[in-house]
């Protein structure tokens, strides 16, 4: 027999999809009753429900750590069982009032989910299963109610209270007390729900909608942080804007509030007419934010507002169609920040991060389709895969489709399922309908994980040329055979001697295994642009012509396409480097050159163009991944480079002063090239490179000028760097997101001694495994730092093992983010490979793990 202490963990039921069943019991209309403090908040909430079709099925609430202290039905004493943490309600009408109480403890309440305390305020996230750590509820998206919240609370401690909807009330209490009541019109789901008490204060500002309602816009923050928030302000009314010329969406309350906290699982949460954020993605000020911080704001205030209508006014019927919400309202924000952009810079961002995420996921142990089939934690499936890969099978639809029958099936979708929690099915079938497309095999992209892989050939003779396509599915976990899948790829030939286009692009929608498509009207060689704007999320390998690459990376009018042959160019020659072969850079520095030369190239696409691959994108493409030989090929590769293109780089530098009160396209870009262009110097002369970085950092008023300057003494290290890091932590002391960049540019420094600044760092008294942004800041810019994480020695390993398991004693979701880069032990040489595996196995043998890290580490161990 086992004995329970040496037993191996029980991994948790799985949930799975063809499960589904609809809900026994319905709860049209919730009221709640929130007495709030810190210590000790009482919940009273009084249920309506409704029997769900004929049977005689008990009631089944959701609870997770709440007991009840009072159970009632229809005013008199209720029948009730727990069965483990669901409250079971025994109801002989079909419809009743349920009324339970609890008692919460926000302030001990570490995993950040349900209601918890957060720098003095209250505030809750229920997305996905939140909601039954507050009250006794059927806790799934497809029960939909109306909600009416009383909140009370001490007026000094707590003298601002908001909920969803509109204020309908409000008066003093006894002893110092307030409440406020607060109802939203809109029926919604539980993971909708929010509320916050706190000690705020806000920028307001009206908005006129599209059919002239004037809506009152509210972003609450510290009061010290108020003049960090016009900027959010700013992208906020934008979005709506947007929204309303592009989709046809306006805004449907008479307010909406958005409010900053500073601890926060995720970046942000939709909640109907409450946002929170992460104050990450709202707090910026030029001293302190950089161009990215902006921009990252922008999408996510975008991506939060996007989701009233694509996700609380149409949401999901189960957890499994999350991407239904996710992946097409992601699809909108990269659509909004293409509009207020540059198109071309924010597609070559958008899949330069699916391949630094999404890629790897699809490659790994926890690769699952877009619509998983099952789960064992609802947390873990927040994941690239469903965000951006569901983003870009939206994208695909938009360009198989065009844009106005897209247009015209969006407004279907929402017309058609306004007030309902559906399916990613009913996504397709309104795109079908509205269009008249036949989308039966493209929802294999739904169901099919894995990232395709295209191989393709220009067969050239005299009349024409053929271009022979083939198309693999890999196999990944539970799905070892693929049928083909249906591939848009928007593909141009370019004349080998004119440079130019022969004949309009077109549009080749790949089906089968193997398929050939003619261009007749080709009268010169030609070159094969292909997958232009990145039209499928696949792989694609083409066989190239001598000097075709070469041509293209400087030539392709389609910018995306001409960054993608730099990176296939640079790519080439780093991987013959990583396998042993001479270092040879001559056609890079040719491109480079040609490139920084350019007159007709923004400084931001120069600047991801000359960029090279990065070593975590190298890793994906050999096999075993050796990080130290990738390492060493990239660093003799950017030595080489900087030193053939001293006098180039130098110019570019030079030329790239931007203004620094600007924060336009163009400054931003200026920035970002400056950064590319000083990392090369420093790799071709490290002195030259210092003196520089440390000349931009003493005279920085930007954060992306004085986050380059670290960056490039971080890589060479020394005096210069130690000095640096001083003086940005004396400067930014107190200000936590500032000091978070001051962590993760330790820990990502590229450098054999980044793991003791990373032990000392875990010591230091600003470490707080209770803040998300900190953990983040240290153990995840860490582990995707490749050469300082993948240390031969493993202590890289050990220390991230670790940490998962002292975070997961404080906030599980959190911990369980980090266990991705030890899951890929499979593809590395056999020494870091068993060590990788030997640190998962540690995390498994702790007692008491978590669901969210035990799903994660049983599956890559699996
Ligand atoms: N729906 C949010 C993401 C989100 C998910 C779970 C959370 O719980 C901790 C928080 C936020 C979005 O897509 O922005
Ligand atoms: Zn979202």
């Amino acid at each position: 027999m086992l004995d329970a202490r040496t037993a191996p963990p029980v991994v948790p039921q799985e949930i799975r999809r063809e499960d589904y069943r609809a809900p026994d019991w319905l709860v049209p209309a919730i009221e709640l009753d929130f007495d709030l403090a810190a210590e000790k908040t009482l919940v009273t909430a009084r249920l309506s429900v409704e029997r769900n079709g004929e049977h005689d099925r008990p009631l089944r609430l959701d609870g997770d750590e709440i007991v009840p202290l009072a159970v009632l039905v229809d005013g008199a004493e209720a029948r009730w069982t727990m069965d483990g943490a669901t409250l079971v309600v025994e109801l002989s009408e079909n419809a009743a009032v349920v009324e339970t109480r609890v008692a919460l403890a926000p302030d001990r309440n570490s995993k950040l989910m349900g209601l918890y305390a957060s720098g003095g305020l209250l505030c809750t996230q229920c997305e996905a299963e939140g909601f039954r750590r507050i009250t006794f509820f059927p806790d799934r998206p497809d029960v939909l109610s109306r909600y009416r919240v009383r909140m009370s609370a001490d007026k000094a401690r707590f003298p601002v209270l908001l909920a969803n909807g509109n204020p309908v009330e409000t008066g003093d209490g006894e002893d110092g007390s307030h409440w406020a009541v607060w109802e939203d019109p809109f029926p919604k789901p539980s993971y909708l729900f929010a509320l916050v008490a706190g000690d705020l204060a806000v920028n307001s500002d009206p908005f006129t909608t599209m059919s002239g309602r004037s809506v009152e816009l509210g972003i609450w923050v510290r009061e010290g942080d108020l003049p960090r928030t016009d900027h959010a302000m700013e992208s906020l009314k934008q979005s709506m804007r947007w929204d309303e010329e592009t989709y046809g969406r306006e805004y449907d309350l008479d307010r909406f509030n958005i409010v900053a906290v500073d601890d926060f699982n995720f970046g942000a949460m939709e909640n109907k007419g409450l946002n929170i954020f992460n104050s990450r993605y709202i707090l910026a000020a030029p001293e302190t934010a950089s161009d990215a911080d902006y921009d990252a704001i922008a999408t996510v205030v975008a991506h939060e507002y996007f989701h009233n209508w694509s996700g609380d006014r149409v949401t999901c019927r189960d957890w499994f169609q999350l991407s239904l919400k996710e992946g097409f309202t992601v699809f909108r924000d990269q659509g909004f920040s293409a509009a207020i952009g540059s198109a071309a810079v924010e597609r070559i961002e958008q899949v330069k991060s699916l391949r630094a995420g999404q890629f790897p996921e699809d490659a790994g142990p926890l690769a699952h389709p877009v619509r998983p089939d099952s789960y064992i934690e609802i947390s873990n499936f927040y994941t690239a895969t469903v965000y951006n890969k569901g983003a870009e099978l939206i994208r695909m639809m938009h360009t198989i489709l065009g844009p106005e029958a897209f247009r015209a099936g969006s407004d279907l979708y929402f017309e058609r399922h306004d007030g309902q929690a559906v399916t990613c099915e009913d996504f397709v079938r309104a795109m079908e309908d509205a269009s008249g497309a036949d989308l039966r095999q493209f929802r294999l992209w739904y169901s099919q994980a894995g990232t395709p892989r295209v191989l393709a050939r220009l067969e050239q003779d005299g009349a024409g040329a053929t271009l022979h396509l083939a198309q693999t599915v890999p196999a990944t976990p539970g799905q070892t055979d693929k049928k083909p899948m249906l591939i848009p790829l928007r593909v141009a030939l370019i004349g080998e001697r004119s440079g130019a286009e022969l004949a309009t692009e077109r549009l080749i929608l790949l089906d089968g295994e193997q398929s050939s498509v003619r261009f007749d009207d080709v009268g010169e060689p030609a070159f094969l642009s292909i997958n232009r704007g990145f039209s499928a999320p696949v792989i694609v390998t083409a066989e190239r012509r001598a000097g075709e690459i070469e041509a293209l990376a400087v030539s392709d009018q389609d910018p995306f396409a001409r960054f993608e042959a730099m990176q296939e160019l640079m790519s080439r020659d780093l991987l013959a480097a990583i396998y042993g072969g001479a270092v040879e850079t001559g056609a890079t520095v040719a491109a480079i050159r040609s490139t920084l030369a350019s007159n007709a190239l923004d400084p931001a696409f120069k600047a991801l163009a000359i960029s090279l691959p990065t070593e975590a994108e190298l890793a994906e493409k050999v096999d075993p991944v050796d990080p130290a030989a990738i390492h060493a090929a990239r660093e003799a590769f950017r030595v080489a480079i900087g030193e053939a293109l001293a006098d180039d780089l130098e110019a570019a530098y030079a030329g790239a002063a931007a203004d620094p009160d600007s924060l336009d396209s163009l400054a931003k870009g200026q920035r970002r090239l400056r950064a590319a262009t000083l990392g090369l110097i420093a790799a071709g002369n490290p002195e030259r490179g210092t003196e520089l970085a440390r000349r931009q950092f003493a005279e920085a008023r930007t954060m992306s000028d004085r986050q380059a300057a670290m960056m490039a003494l971080g890589t060479v290290g020394g005096d210069a760097w130690d000095e640096a890091l001083d003086a940005f932590y004396r400067r930014f002391a107190g200000d936590p997101l500032v000091i978070d960049k001051w962590f993760s540019l330790q820990a990502s420094a590229p450098r054999a001694e980044t793991l003791d600044a990373v032990e000392a760092l875990e010591k230091h008294p600003d470490f707080n495994l209770a803040n998300p942004n900190r953990v983040r800041s240290l153990a995840g810019a860490y582990a995707m730092s490749p050469f300082a994480f993948h240390r031969a020695d493993g202590r890289g390993y050990d220390w991230l093992a670790r940490m998962i398991v002292a975070v997961d004693r404080v906030n599980p979701q959190t911990a369980a983010r980090f266990v991705a880069p030890l899951g890929r032990w499979k593809r590395y040489e056999p020494v870091r490979s068993e060590k990788m595996r030997a640190a998962l196995e540690r995390i498994m043998a702790e007692p008491s793990l978590s669901k969210d890290v035990l799903e994660q580490v049983s599956k890559s161990l699996a």
